[in-house]
Parts: structure tokens; C-alpha cells; sequence
């Protein structure tokens, strides 16, 4: 009973701490992702956190989304980045000056009053969404939520399956690093080599300032990272008429998508759209995500570089993303978690899932997405082990989450042997993760 009682108020007091940074990090119509080093509105960040946010106020969480989505441009993309104008433009590197989304004079229909990035980040949104109705359909329905964001997360997921389909086979792709999220992830240096990097001293980073450059990415890095971004820029954000230099079909992205397409057609049915085209695409992306990314002889899911149009060798963890896709043939699901459990990411053993093979020789358990372990891929491989009844690995995965969140301070990442939190602390959808975790 007294154990009971102690699990009781550990619960309650990580819960107050996860609601204190999501407070702390409100800006009164959205979350960011830190004071410090992210003091703007995410794409992906936000989905997360709204997916938090539902337990302490699911109008909040309903805003939160409605924010981002108030950021879409005309030609359905939803920017990985909107600017909060009062914050100056040293603070985070690319700033809006960059990026110049309200100046660009093509058909893409950036918002004229808001300033973005006009690159985009995994769709998680319309899952988000879904799953904040569900903490609330009640208040959903007064407020009309779901009516008013179906037809701009429609017009997201039409973006990404025709605009984005770069391969022509049916997945999207993501032409920058920072677009899948995993930013600096060894599965990106190849295709990145290929890239010019701009010259040194024709920008300066923001991010340097609040963390260690040895769990940044690197100075080449971001040259690369700014030529690529400046290049789409210039060709106006155009998908078809920009020369692509990186252009890859990333599984947690698409996985993601597919994921996403199902809840939107839970969506459509409550909004009364129709609900069998998105089952329909979420089933066509499902055969596309097997055909192409899924290798065999690796066992694992592989990003496709469409400049070669190979396969990237090598396990990062957004290989064991599709757990969460419904209908993944179970031989297939099998093989991804005897992988998650064997020596690349040794899943129960090390702390949370490590984001890179820790017995490759690129793994850098410090070194952002090089290797340490991150709070929303756990929760995605939570997600897909509970869809397979892996409840045990599951349970071992979620405790630790709750475990490391509240012991580091709500950090960005961690390293994957010590459990230390490495980057920001307060960061949000660590807070926000946790808390669904707990609910
Ligand atoms: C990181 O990416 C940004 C660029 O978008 C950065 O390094 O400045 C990544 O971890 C990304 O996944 C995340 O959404 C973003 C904000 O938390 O930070």
C-alpha cells in the first residue's frame, strides 16, 4: 500500500512538472518547443505537444493545432517553422530574413501575414488532431474543431501525395534533413556529401549559444543544411522546378503519413466527408511503404535515396517507426521488434531507443540525432508495440520514458547508456509525451 501510495505521488508530482513546462513554454496561441533554443512555433514539436496538452486542456490543445494550421500555405504545405514576430531575429538561425516565405511571389500561397519556413516537417498532424478530439468530443463539437481543421489537413496530405511524390511511387519525399526531423542522422550522409556546402561565414548560427557544440550538428553540416534551403528558396519553394540535391523517402515520415491518413478518415466520417478515399490512400501508401522502403534481407525498413534510387544502408530508428502503420503484415512487425530488441538498439536495456545502431561506427551517443535516445520516437515504438501486443517491452519502454522525463528535467534527448539528459531541458514534447504516457 505504502509503495502504491509512493507510486501515486510520483505520479502526481511528474505530472505538475509536465504541466509547469508546458505552461512556462505557452505563448498565449501555441507551444514552443524551448525558451531557449527554439523560441518559435514547430510543425511536428506542436503535434506532440497538443497530444499532451489533451490531458490538462483540451481547448488549449485544440488551439495549439488550430495555430499551425492558421500557417498553411496555399498550396496545402504546412511550414516546419512559424515565427513568433516578437521574438528578435538573432535568436534562432534561419530567421525569417532567410527564409522570406511572405515575400515569395510564386504559386505556392504563402501567408502574407505570417512569417514561416517553407520547408515541412512529418505529418503527425492529423493524428494529433484525432487524438484530441477523442479527449474531448464533447467540447470538440461545440467549439466545431474537427469541421475546421479537416479541410486543411486534406489539403496537407494532398500536398504531400502529389507534390511530394518525388519517386513517382507513391510515398512522399522530404528534400531536406531538417524535413524528417532526425536531423543530422548518419542515414543522411551520403546524400548530403553530394551537397555544396555554402561558404563559411555567410551565416552565423543561433543554436551554439544554449547547447554543446559536441551535441549540435556540425559546422559543415549546417553549410550543407543552408544550401539546400536557400537553393529550394530561390526556385520559390516550387517542388517541381527545384534542382533536388537531397531527396529521400524517409519510413517514420511516411509511416506518419499513413497513420495520419487513417485518422483522417476517422475524421471524415464524424465531419461526414469521405471517410474510403483516405482508407483507400492510407492502404495505396501502406503497399508503397513495403515495396520500396521495406528490405528483406535487412529486416528492416530503409530509406530510399532518389537520386540513386537505392536504399540507405544502416539502422536509424526511424526504420522501427512503421510498428504504428495498421495492417503491417505481422512477419514484418515480428522482424522489426526482434531488431528493436537485439544489439542496434537493444530495447529495455539501454535507456528509451537509441536513434542510431549503437554497434555501427557512426553512432555518437551525444551527438543529437546521431545516436541518443529521443522522447517521441519512444513514444511512437510505444505506440507500435502495444498495436502488436508487445505489452511487456511496452510497459518497460513507458516506465522508463516517465523514469528519464522527469529525472533529467524534461531534457531534449539522452545519452542511451547513462540515461543523462543531453541538449535543452523544459523541452515540451518531452513534457507533453510523458504526460500522455502517464494518463
Ligand atoms: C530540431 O531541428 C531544428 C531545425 O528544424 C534545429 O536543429 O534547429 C530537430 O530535433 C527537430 O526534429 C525538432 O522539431 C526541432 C525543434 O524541436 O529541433
Amino acid at each position: 500500500e505504502a509503495a502504491a501510495a509512493s507510486g501515486t505521488g510520483r505520479r502526481a508530482r511528474l505530472r505538475r512538472a509536465a504541466a509547469h513546462v508546458l505552461l512556462g513554454n505557452w505563448t498565449g496561441t501555441a507551444t514552443v518547443p524551448s525558451r531557449a533554443l527554439y523560441p518559435h512555433q514547430w510543425s511536428w514539436d506542436s503535434a506532440f505537444v497538443s497530444i499532451g496538452l489533451r490531458h490538462l486542456s483540451p481547448r488549449r490543445a485544440q488551439r495549439e493545432l488550430e495555430t499551425l494550421l492558421g500557417a498553411q500555405w496555399g498550396d496545402g504545405r504546412i511550414p516546419h517553422i512559424v515565427f513568433n514576430p516578437s521574438v528578435p531575429l538573432g535568436a534562432y538561425f534561419p530567421s525569417p530574413d532567410f527564409w522570406r516565405s511572405s515575400g515569395t511571389d510564386r504559386d505556392t500561397g504563402a501567408p502574407a501575414t505570417v512569417e514561416t519556413s517553407g520547408i515541412v516537417q512529418p505529418p503527425v498532424q492529423a493524428l494529433a488532431a484525432w487524438l484530441v478530439h477523442l479527449a474531448d468530443p464533447a467540447e470538440s463539437r461545440r467549439r466545431g474543431f474537427l469541421q475546421r481543421v479537416y479541410p486543411r489537413l486534406a489539403a496537407w496530405h494532398r500536398y504531400l501525395t502529389a507534390s511530394r511524390d518525388l519517386g513517382g511511387g507513391g510515398l512522399a519525399a522530404v528534400v531536406h534533413p531538417w524535413e524528417p526531423g532526425l536531423d543530422n542522422s548518419p542515414s543522411w550522409d551520403a546524400a548530403l556529401a553530394r551537397v555544396e556546402p555554402a561558404p563559411r561565414g555567410s551565416f552565423r548560427r543561433a543554436d551554439l549559444h544554449h547547447g554543446s557544440p559536441a551535441d549540435r550538428p556540425t559546422d559543415l553540416d549546417y553549410a550543407r543544411y543552408v544550401r539546400l534551403a536557400a537553393t529550394y528558396r530561390d526556385h520559390g519553394y516550387d517542388d517541381a522546378r527545384t534542382p533536388h540535391a537531397f531527396a529521400v523517402e524517409d519510413p517514420c515520415f511516411n509511416a506518419l503519413l499513413i497513420a495520419s491518413e487513417h485518422a483522417l478518415a476517422a475524421i471524415a466520417r464524424v465531419v461526414g466527408a469521405d471517410e474510403g478515399t483516405h482508407r483507400r490512400r492510407a492502404e495505396a501508401a501502406t503497399g508503397a511503404l513495403l515495396d520500396r522502403l521495406w528490405d528483406p534481407a535487412a529486416g528492416f525498413f530503409l530509406p530510399r535515396d532518389l537520386v540513386t534510387d537505392e536504399r540507405v544502408p544502416g539502422y536509424g530508428v526511424s526504420g522501427l517507426i512503421p510498428l504504428i502503420v495498421p495492417g503491417l503484415p505481422e512477419d514484418v512487425a515480428a522482424a522489426l521488434v526482434r531488431t528493436a530488441r537485439g544489439p542496434r538498439f537493444r530495447l529495455g536495456e539501454v535507456r528509451l531507443v537509441p536513434s542510431y545502431d549503437l554497434t555501427a561506427e557512426e553512432f555518437d551517443g551525444n551527438r543529437y540525432w546521431r545516436g541518443p535516445s529521443w522522447f517521441n520516437t519512444a513514444w511512437l515504438v510505444h505506440r507500435g508495440l502495444v498495436r502488436h501486443g508487445e505489452s511487456g517491452a511496452a510497459g518497460r519502454l513507458r516506465a522508463q520514458v516517465l523514469d528519464a522525463a522527469h529525472r533529467t528535467g524534461f531534457a531534449e534527448y539522452l545519452e542511451p547508456y547513462t540515461g543523462e539528459g543531453r541538449g535543452v531541458r523544459r523541452f515540451s514534447w518531452t513534457a507533453a509525451l510523458a504526460l500522455d504516457l502517464l494518463s
